[in-house]
């Protein structure tokens, strides 16, 4: 069973309440995850238990405000709470991270008085699950380019378009939905499952955050009340600033992942003899392993910052770009590494490693993929935008 590593006493930087928050999780991804995540991904099933589970134990919301049922909690403490979970699994901080960051955020921060008290409480509980539709087959990248879009019709809107790589999209109560109005100007609006017109079917055989249902939104002639239009933003700057809420959650994720890797090796790398030693006392090994604690302790203190950045209003998009783009990398390299200390072990689901592998393979493309965050940092040392060049 996992032990938590802390090689650096980064514990002390962290708040005895986001301590205990964190500890909660950790018991709960033990009892509740642990024992039957590996089935889930080997059947490609979303574990609805797990789903509900995350809005008992208050990983929806965390931060968002208690008067609309969020957990009131500043940045960090979110940020340890997907750590936990992705140290259980990327596909059950996916659920958490596309509720808080992509569903609940645009409501709470964009939504009118009359939104917020109606969907917040129940996105907290779980009792509705939330997905966010950016991008699109045509726009991953460049969301920016969009097509979907909505005409007026009277005390309602005319929706048409099509989503692609949804999460939660087949399951999920409701949906933020950005497109464009007659002005082509970006806007947010909440689809509601069972509007006549919207269908969300399954992308089947993924190879990859097999636990996390992941679909398309199709819209062909919704009528949206005018009323579900997010009053508070007009603009690609709405989805964006999900984004950074959400890709910050991530970088902290990827640390979960590695860590679970690492404490994997680690404990079979001395429990496993070759040539009549533990493979812990090879130097190849050790090389290895000394390597994962090293990365794994600079993705901690480069988030922690980041966190501590939002927490004072001091991050910029940019920080938390690096973060992401960093951590994941790292993440997945360890995956990768720490395989390879467990020989042909290491490929059986009895081991964690592959499955965060495969994962992270995902995370690394979504919420920007690893050139989109590179580029924004480039762009944030140069003055110089490589998007438009
Ligand atoms: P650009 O012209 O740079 O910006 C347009 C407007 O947006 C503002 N802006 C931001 N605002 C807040 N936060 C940010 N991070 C922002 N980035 C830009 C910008 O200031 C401007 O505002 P205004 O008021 O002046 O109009 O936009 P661009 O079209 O050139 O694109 C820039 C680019 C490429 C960086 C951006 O589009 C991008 O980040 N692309 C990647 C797309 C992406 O990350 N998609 C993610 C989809 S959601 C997802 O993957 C969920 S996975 C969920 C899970 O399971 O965990
Ligand atoms: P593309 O944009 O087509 O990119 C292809 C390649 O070209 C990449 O390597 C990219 O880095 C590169 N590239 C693109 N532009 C440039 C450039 N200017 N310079 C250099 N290289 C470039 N989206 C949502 O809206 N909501 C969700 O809930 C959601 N969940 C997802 C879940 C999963 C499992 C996955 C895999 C994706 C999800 N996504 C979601 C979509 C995700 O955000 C996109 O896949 C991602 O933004 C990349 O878009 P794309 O796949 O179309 O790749």
């Amino acid at each position: 069973m996992f032990q938590p590593h802390d090689y650096l006493m980064l514990d002390e930087l962290i708040s005895e309440e986001n301590k205990l928050a964190r500890d909660a999780i950790r018991d709960w991804v033990k009892q509740e995850v642990t024992p039957i995540i590996e089935e889930s991904a080997q059947k490609h099933e979303t574990s609805i238990k797990i789903l509900k589970g995350l809005g008992e134990i208050g990983a929806y919301g965390p931060n968002i405000p208690v008067e609309y049922g969020g957990g009131g909690m500043d940045e960090i403490g979110y940020g340890v709470i997907m750590q936990e979970l992705e140290r259980g699994d990327s596909g059950v901080r996916s659920m958490a991270s596309v509720q808080t960051s992509l569903v609940m955020y645009p409501i709470n921060r964009f939504g009118s008085e009359e939104q917020k008290k109606k969907y917040l409480p129940k996105l907290a509980t779980g009792e509705w699950i939330g997905c966010f539709g950016l991008t699109e087959p045509d726009y991953g990248s460049n969301p920016g380019g969009m097509i979907t879009n909505f005409v007026d019709d009277g005390d309602h809107v005319i929706l048409n378009g099509a989503k692609m790589w949804i999460t939660n999209s087949p399951l999920a109560d409701i949906g933020v939905v950005w497109a464009k109005d007659e002005e082509g100007k970006v806007r947010g609006l909440i689809v509601e499952k069972g509007m006549k017109g919207y269908t969300a079917p399954e992308i089947e055989n993924k190879w990859s955050l097999r636990t996390s249902a992941t679909g398309e939104m199709i819209f062909e002639d919704v009528r949206v009340p005018k009323e579900n239009i997010l009053p508070g933003v007009v603009g690609l700057r709405g989805p964006l600033s999900c984004l950074n809420k959400a890709r910050y959650g991530i970088a902290w994720g990827a640390v979960g992942a590695a860590m679970d890797c690492y404490d994997s090796a680690l404990r079979y790398s001395k429990e496993r003899i070759q040539f009549g030693k533990p493979i812990a006392q090879f130097q190849l090994q050790q090389k290895k392993l000394a390597e994962m604690i090293t990365e794994i302790t600079k993705a901690q203190l480069l988030i922690w910052r980041v966190g501590t950045l939002l927490d004072k209003g001091k991050a910029t998009p940019a920080h938390i770009s690096m973060a992401k783009r960093n951590n994941v990398e790292m993440a997945l390299k360890i995956a990768r590494e720490s395989r390879q200390v467990l020989g042909a072990m290491g490929i059986t689901g009895e081991f964690p490693m592959m499955r965060h592998m495969m994962n992270l393979e995902s995370v690394i493309t979504y919420e920007g993929t690893h050139d989109v965050h590179l580029l924004i940092t480039g762009h944030d040392i140069t003055g110089l935008n490589a998007f438009t060049c």
